[in-house]
């Protein structure tokens, strides 16, 4: 079968208008990565089967792209011509790009200074007008969700209810990825929430079981997990640099209702675990998407989750060449030597 976008695939379990055209650059259809050897490690003897949805490898290079597809397409079917979001990065990147490809103008607000490179060169890249704002995502936020008040502007973030009608189709992958079963947990990072919703909203609406969800927030930036707003999130993973999630409230529930968990993981423990997933399996991810298998192995440590003959799921949200400042800060540096084979003969011994 030809793959052309997750509302071809999935459609019928969107309310979409069928007169609506698909603006599509062909999402989803992610690969289910089975782990070779971080299940082992995080769990040794335990017959853990830990799989890797490699959201990375959609057409921007996150997930924002499933949730933006439904999102332009019905932003199109309505009539707009401009579209806005605040982001941290992903999502601005996403929209621009299916913005350009449906000729919408495209206003995407970031904050200043914290939005990876990999991020801000795409949206420039695909013609979106870049709006550096000396606040956070939440300042961010607020501003475009009162912009589109007063102006005939389409709002494009997760409070939009067509990108969570997009992002649950991760949901109905991984089912039918895994043969027509559910993971027994989920684990994913937590910004904003959106994703959360989404994947709760998904698993219940195609009844093939439903995990228990396992939530990760930076430690910088976990509002959800100590229940309180945080005003100046921080964190080295800038996509969940996010202090008043705009889907707070069904995040818990779906949190409640899964008989799922979240936790906060530091910096330190969401470096180790990018660094794990590149170095034991070949997968290079942004910091934030490294945070489900942080919260991961904190728990298992911590006896709150067990993994004995468990089915577990990691949602690796984004690409590794989104934020190439983190990797070459966090890598050694090359090794220099002369063109000459001799050198590296002598190297080699
Ligand atoms: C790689 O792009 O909020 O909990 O503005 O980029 O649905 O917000 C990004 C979020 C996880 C968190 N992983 O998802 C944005 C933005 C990556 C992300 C999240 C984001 P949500």
């Amino acid at each position: 079968m030809v793959w052309s976008g997750v509302l071809d695939k999935y459609g019928s379990y969107l309310p979409l208008a069928s007169a609506a055209r698909i603006i599509t650059l062909n999402e989803g259809n992610t690969p289910l990565v089975e782990s070779n050897r971080l299940a082992e490690f995080v769990a040794p003897g335990a017959g853990l089967k830990l799989y890797f949805k490699y959201e990375g490898l959609n057409p921007t290079g996150s997930f924002k792209d499933r949730g933006m597809t439904a999102a332009i397409t019905q932003a199109v079917f309505e009539g707009a011509n401009t579209v806005i979001c605040a982001s941290t990065g992903n999502t601005a990147a996403s929209a621009a790009a299916y913005a350009a490809r449906s000729g919408l103008r495209c206003l995407v607000l970031v904050p200043e200074g914290k939005i990876a490179l990999g991020k801000l060169a795409a949206s420039l890249a695909y013609g979106a007008e870049v709006i550096s704002i000396d606040g956070s995502f939440d300042d961010g936020l607020k501003m475009v969700r009162e912009i589109v008040k007063r102006k005939p502007i389409a709002l494009v973030n997760s409070v939009n209810p067509w990108r969570i009608e997009g992002q649950k189709t991760g949901a109905f992958e991984i089912c039918d990825q895994l043969g027509g079963v559910a993971p027994d947990w989920h684990c994913l990072p937590v910004g904003n929430a959106g994703n959360i919703t989404a994947y709760w909203m998904g698993y219940q609406q195609y009844e093939q079981g439903l995990p228990r969800l396992l939530g990760a927030q930076a430690s910088g930036a976990a509002p959800i997990v100590s229940g309180k707003v945080v005003t100046s999130p921080e964190t080295v993973a800038t996509a969940i640099r996010i202090g008043n999630p705009a889907r707070w409230r069904e995040a818990v529930q779906a949190l409640d209702d899964s008989g799922g968990t979240i936790t906060a993981v530091t910096d330190e423990e969401i470096l180790n675990a990018w660094r794990l997933l590149a170095k034991m399996e070949g997968l290079f991810v942004e910091p934030a998407s490294a945070s489900g298998l942080a919260a991961l192995m904190k728990l298992v440590n911590d006896g709150e989750v067990d993994p004995t003959g468990k089915r577990i799921v990691i949602v690796l949200t984004g690409h590794g060449l989104k934020d190439p400042g983190i990797a070459v800060r966090e890598a050694a540096e090359p090794l220099k030597l002369p063109a000459d084979i001799n050198a590296l003969e002598a190297y080699l011994e």
